[in-house]
């Protein structure tokens, strides 16, 4: 039945409906939970509680398995919305990451297995990583970089992103790393944001078979940068890479005028450790800052639990370090833990689209770390690429960036995971510095799709406009209800933004900015951004849960979804979507697609009009731009006037304008 379409647009609720019925529900298999650090849903749940009932006994515990130079005096300080953590306490990222696995076993075992796109692989032990990271900071205190300095990092996924990381940790200097596929526009912005005098970066990358050139965009964005008085360059490709005389400096050169060693600073909790750059749909990026010791404790703690990671396992997180998860996942969490981190440069297409099993197979991963949109890409391109490789070393998989749609969820399980593996799927943010809501892989059940229950100290509900907490299967505003020690401390030069735009929605909370509801055992179901919420003849409606149930129909391999305004309904739905490889769009295909939604969740989620698509707009970091389809559905062949300078690939969003009706 068609909905109410004679009627005009009632006035909308403020929940969020929800329609998905997702009943499956998967037990961690009982050798997992046997050998895990938490095997029991009563244990974590006790764990949870106690972090709730006392958080400065839990944390103080729990820092214990960090480093310091001085113990804290107090564990957290909170004046709303800025917290301080570990106050009075000092230590030293770097340290924690490199110098305490050098007195034991640790010390020549893998930090850093790391393969380049051509198939070149570089193996870093704590040792050696340590002697590099040295390297680096004291030829940065050689360019002047003292404690406090912002350093820019744009740089491929090489190991010396990493070791940049570290080597400014070391050194006390805030490092902000640029996503090296970004522009010299974006990156002329953030440098001039955070007033950085100096930029570490490489003369190219490899990327799909070819050098790409990455010097040159630092060189365009340099004549719009009268700070930057120095530029470290990374040989990486050998390219021809034109060196501006007295500013340019090969690193491999200078680290031949320094000596290896580097004491880390003795650094206070609360220095800042590092400052990303988020872009959000308006205005300009904003610079999350993170600080020193709580960031370090949520990455350590997460990684270890979430993770369950172990001295003798291979973890590869497939991120690039120029997002949060790159610097959490890749970098931080895992070798503040003494883990060994896969890095790997490239596509995960090239030379086929087989590498990411190809990697697996021979550096025999046992954690595997993802984001859906990979997931989703994998569908798409066919089993047969899993054929030849030998999955079995995989202990665990993680999700991260979207909400996983059931469909992906049980794909990546049975045939990536052979249904022994545990998906870790973990909801978080930028802002939050680690995962916040996940399931703890040996102890609770899984429902795909869900991020489960919140991590420790995370005090996590579902309220409606007024702040008041909902119902069970109710939607509304996910918020978080008292400090973690991984947050945000503000947003870098404005605290007056910091305060309106996460602490202001909700006086006195943290508002993500996500929608989401929780079902009858308190588990989360994350329904999208707030702001792409349909609102079809009253009803509001996730992006998720209509995109979950369009990507269960057997030909589509990926969906967006947006609002088109519409007189009668308030908004039409609109719905973007992929096929899977060999399947052919038709005016039936649409109508199969129209009646399975209509099937799956209901008549009012039916989307008005259905548009195919070879490929839908996106970040880098995967997540779709609904905000650019908005406009698209809006104005088929019209000028997209929203800001791309954050799209992967600009090719997408012309072919979708060509498709227009
Ligand atoms: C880690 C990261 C944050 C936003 C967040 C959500 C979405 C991330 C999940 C997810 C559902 C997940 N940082 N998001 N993870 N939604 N389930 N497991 O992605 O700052 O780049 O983005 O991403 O909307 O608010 S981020």
């Amino acid at each position: 039945m068609p909905m109410t379409t004679s009627s005009p647009a009632p006035a909308a609720t403020t929940n969020i409906d929800s329609m998905l019925k997702e009943k499956r529900v998967f037990k961690p298999t009982a050798k997992f939970s046997k050998e895990a650090r938490i095997g029991t849903l009563k244990k974590y749940k006790k764990m949870h509680r106690a972090s709730l009932r006392n958080p400065d006994k839990f944390w103080g515990k729990l820092a214990e398995d960090l480093s310091w130079f001085k113990p804290w005096k107090k564990v957290c300080v909170w004046k709303p919305p800025f917290a301080e953590w570990f106050v009075g306490g000092k230590l030293n990222a770097s340290y924690n990451c490199l110098d305490r696995h050098l007195t034991g076993p640790l010390r020549n075992k893998a930090a850093i297995i790391w393969e380049g796109e051509p198939g070149e692989v570089v193996t870093l032990t704590y040792l050696q990583l340590h002697r590099e990271v040295c390297l680096l900071a004291n030829v940065l205190k050689k360019h002047g970089v003292k404690s406090g300095d912002r350093v820019m990092i744009y740089l491929p996924m090489i190991p010396e992103a990493v070791t940049a990381m570290l080597a400014c940790a070391r050194i006390g200097a805030p490092h902000s790393v640029v996503f090296s596929g970004f522009s010299a526009e974006a990156l002329k912005e953030r440098t001039n944001d955070c007033g950085a005098k100096i930029i570490i970066t490489s003369d190219g990358g490899y990327r799909r078979g070819s050098a790409l050139a990455v010097k040159a965009n630092v060189d365009k964005a340099l004549d719009g940068c009268p700070k930057v008085k120095s530029v470290l360059v990374v040989q990486r490709t050998k390219m021809e890479t034109p060196m501006t005389p007295g500013r340019d400096f090969w690193l491999h050169e200078e680290a031949q005028t320094v000596n290896a060693v580097c004491e880390p600073a003795v650094l206070d909790s609360e220095h800042p450790l590092f400052i990303l750059y988020t872009s959000g749909s308006t205005g300009k990026p904003k610079g999350i800052l993170h600080t020193t010791a709580g960031y370090l404790l949520g990455c350590h703690t997460t990684t270890k639990y979430y993770f369950d990671l172990r001295p003798e396992d291979v973890y590869f997180c497939t991120a690039d370090v120029g997002w949060i998860t790159g610097h959490s996942y890749v970098a931080y969490g895992v070798l503040s833990n003494g883990g060994t981190s896969l890095i790997y440069e490239g596509a995960p297409n090239f030379p086929e689209p087989d590498r990411f099993w190809r990697l697996i197979d021979k550096h025999k991963v046992n954690i595997f770390y993802t984001a859906p949109t990979a997931i989703r890409s994998f569908i798409k391109w066919g089993d047969d690429w899993l054929a030849p490789h030998d999955l079995s070393s995989l202990r665990l998989l993680g999700s991260v960036g979207e909400p996983i749609n059931p469909e992906a969820w049980i794909w990546f399980y049975e045939k990536i995971g052979g249904k022994r593996c545990p998906i870790v799927d973990t909801w978080w943010q930028t802002e939050t510095g680690a995962h916040m809501i996940a399931p703890m892989p040996g102890a609770t059940p899984m429902k795909p799709g869900s991020a489960t229950l919140p991590f420790f100290g995370v005090d996590a509900a579902v309220v409606d406009d007024r702040g008041r907490e909902v119902g069970p299967n109710v939607g509304g505003k996910l918020v978080i209800k008292r400090p973690w020690p991984s947050m945000l401390r503000s947003i870098y030069g404005d605290a007056t933004r910091y305060r309106k735009t996460y602490w202001s929605e909700i006086p006195g909370v943290y508002f993500a900015g996500d929608g989401a509801r929780r079902d009858k055992d308190g588990y989360f179901w994350i329904q999208g951004r707030i702001d792409d919420v349909l609102n079809v003849a009253g009803h509001r409606l996730g992006t998720s849960e209509v995109e979950s149930a369009l990507a269960s129909h057997p030909d589509i391999a990926e969906a967006a979804v947006v609002g088109r305004p519409d007189e009668m309904k308030g908004q039409a739905v609109v719905a973007f979507v992929t096929l899977k490889n060999g399947v052919t769009a038709s005016p039936a295909l649409k109508e199969s697609i129209r009646a399975h939604v209509g099937k799956e969740i209901g008549p009012i989620a039916k989307p008005d009009d259905v548009r195919f698509a070879e490929g839908l707009p996106k970040t880098r970091s995967g997540k779709i731009m609904r905000r650019l389809l908005k406009e698209v559905a809006a104005s088929p062949n019209g000028i997209i006037h929203g800001d791309t300078t954050t799209l992967e690939d600009l090719n997408v969003l012309a072919k979708l304008k060509e498709t227009g009706e």
